[in-house]
């Protein structure tokens, strides 16, 4: 079996607030209500997202640094999901009748107990907290969001993970009928990301199942995708259907597209140049100036440890 470690466990002050969330308005009664702040000139979409935002709530309106939330409307109306589209903004539209519901989720590889999670059980087996995380695009934008999800390890646990797992691999839908995307050939579908076993079993790391106090809508990788606060936005699979333990280090959908331009790691790391533009700053969305990007996206003292003895221009 895997052995958790000590590290492992991240203190609750670095998203604050840890009481488990249950979607719906009356949770909230007594905590900071706060409304998505969707101006009518934000939005993208004049009808989803409208409905989505103007009842989008979250228990903070910042992150552990004090920046604030990105407006509900950038949240939802400008995406990367490339099974549906590569203009950002046409993503809401491309996705809007996407089947997220039924939905399973298939959990197996080098395990003691391979499941299948059907995602109605989903929540409650593993009860959804909010967590504010930072979102740092590997192109230069960010965000920050307030996803409502639970750490992967409270999943991997129930399922056993054998000494010989080292990676988790993570693996989107592919149905090219719902996901015209995946038509194109040029990527390698289905979309797959992975991590090593420690950076999925880190507390930090979690299986996000909403936002903004409501269920992920399909732009935004309904009904469940991966969220690893210190990684570049890519490592965040969406719309995810099978998780796999193994051995050996995934090739991702990127590892395979442009190797020298996305490795396996992909933290983010502002002394670390993408080789076709520098990652030194970035543009938080809703904001006029870029700022400094942080070293592992501001959460070093959390996964620092995580990378001791490792070189991370190297491993990038
Ligand atoms: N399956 C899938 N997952 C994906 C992507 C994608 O195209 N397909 N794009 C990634 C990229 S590049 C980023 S920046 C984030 C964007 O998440 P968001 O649209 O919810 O902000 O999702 C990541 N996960
Ligand atoms: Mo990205």
């Amino acid at each position: 079996m895997y052995k958790f470690k000590s590290s492992e466990i991240t203190p609750e002050h670095i998203y604050f607030s840890r009481r488990r969330f249950v979607v719906g308005a009356g949770a909230l009664t007594g905590s900071l209500l706060f409304l998505g702040g969707c101006k009518q000139s934000e939005l993208t979409s004049p009808g989803e997202s409208i409905n989505f935002c103007e009842t989008a709530v979250a228990q903070n309106a910042m992150d552990e640094l004090g920046d604030a939330l990105t407006p509900c409307g950038s949240v939802i109306g400008y995406n990367n999901f490339y099974e549906f589209t590569t203009d950002k903004e046409e993503v809401l539209f491309r996705a809007r009748e996407f089947r997220s519901s039924p939905w399973e989720v298939k959990v197996g590889g080098l395990v003691n107990k391979p499941a299948t999670f059907d995602m109605d059980d989903i929540p409650k087996k593993f009860p959804v907290e909010e967590r504010i995380y930072r979102m740092r695009c590997v192109e230069g934008w960010s965000m920050v969001i307030p996803w409502l999800g639970f750490s992967l390890s409270k999943l991997l646990k129930e399922v056993e993970p054998t000494s010989r797992a080292k990676y988790v691999r993570f693996e989107t839908l592919y149905d090219p009928k719902q996901m015209p995307g995946q038509k194109d050939d040029y990527f390698g579908w289905p979309y797959v990301e992975g991590l090593r076993i420690d950076e999925a079993m880190h507390d930090l790391t979690i299986l996000a199942t909403g936002l903004y106090g409501k269920p992920l809508p399909p732009q935004c990788g309904a009904p469940i995708r991966l969220m690893a606060p210190w990684k570049y936005g890519f490592k965040n699979i969406k719309s995810i259907v099978k998780i796999d333990l193994v051995e050996e280090m995934p090739v991702s959908l990127w590892m395979k597209s442009a190797p020298h331009e996305y490795g396996f790691y992909a933290n983010v790391n502002p002394q670390v140049d993408h080789p076709r533009w520098s990652q030194v700053s970035e543009r938080r969305i809703g904001e006029l100036s870029r700022r400094r990007t942080l070293l592992f996206n501001g959460y070093e003292k959390e996964v620092a440890n995580l990378y001791e003895g490792l070189d991370l221009a190297k491993n990038y």
